[in-house]
């Protein structure tokens, strides 16, 4: 039976993550696979952009409270669209629209493909130019699973990742290993800039804005919080 119930959705800040990279890295798998919890077979072609959102809870820095001689942990709720983009050439001039308004950045390769990963210096380019001045960005490293066809070594690709002031992590989305820690880390390292007051909710550009109470509609308790509902589980 399926009762459609009005559930108040409720979070802390808004944030707007892209995902970019080479076509056929992964982004699409390793977006689903982080949402849903699976690999994604067959993945279609994405075409221009494609959109999701979920809710990620995560400790704050702000003191914990005491209530009845009990510490409760501070915990904030972050609401993250996640824009999935077409990495193709013929999609760029479309895609590279939705960069505006990203505080965080997920840019992807194949550590099979050292084209792929020659390719990150143009992708990150493009996210600086285009998206929050003080956009966040993790450069991932997908398909670990295919390590006998490995083309990029980890600690090259740590090291580019130093040299250009970003995170690193390597994924697979085929086997699930990792998939929820480039959001997570995102999502933290952007926490922490909003508790220190170095990114500003209220500025224009920021990427982040204030949350705010709103009716969603889900069709049923199973699966509509299954698959946007992450606030149940604290990172
Ligand atoms: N072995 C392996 N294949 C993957 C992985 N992630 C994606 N793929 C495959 O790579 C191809 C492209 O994936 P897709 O997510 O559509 O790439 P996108 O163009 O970057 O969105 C598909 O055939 C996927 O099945 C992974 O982690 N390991
Ligand atoms: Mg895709």
């Amino acid at each position: 039976m399926n009762v459609a119930t009005e559930l108040p959705e409720i979070y802390d800040f808004l944030l707007k993550f892209i995902l970019i990279g080479d076509s056929g890295v992964g982004k699409s798998c390793l977006m689903h696979h982080f949402l849903n919890d699976v690999f994604r077979d067959p993945s279609p072609h994405t075409i221009g952009v494609e959109f999701s959102s979920t809710l990620m809870r995560l400790p704050s820095s702000t003191p914990a409270a005491t209530i009845a001689g009990s510490r409760i942990p501070n915990s904030k709720t972050l609401k993250v669209q996640l824009w999935d983009t077409a990495g193709q050439e013929r999609f760029r001039s479309v895609t590279r629209n939705y960069y505006r308004g990203a505080c965080g950045a997920v840019v992807v390769y194949d550590i099979t493909s050292r084209a792929s990963f020659n390719s990150l210096s143009s992708w990150l380019a493009d996210a600086r130019a285009l998206a929050s001045p003080d956009l966040a960005v993790v450069i991932v490293g997908n398909k670990l699973d295919q390590e006998e066809d490995r083309q990029v070594p980890y600690l090259e690709a740590s090291r580019w990742a130093q040299e250009h002031d970003v995170l690193f992590m390597e994924t697979s989305s085929l086997s699930g290993e990792n998939v929820e820690q480039p959001f997570i880390l995102l999502a933290r390292s952007i926490l922490l800039a909003i508790e220190s007051g170095q990114l500003d909710p209220d500025k224009a550009g920021s990427g982040v804005s204030y949350g705010e109470r709103a009716l969603r509609r889900v069709s049923s308790w199973g699966s509509g919080l299954k698959s946007t509902h992450r606030g149940g589980k604290c990172c």
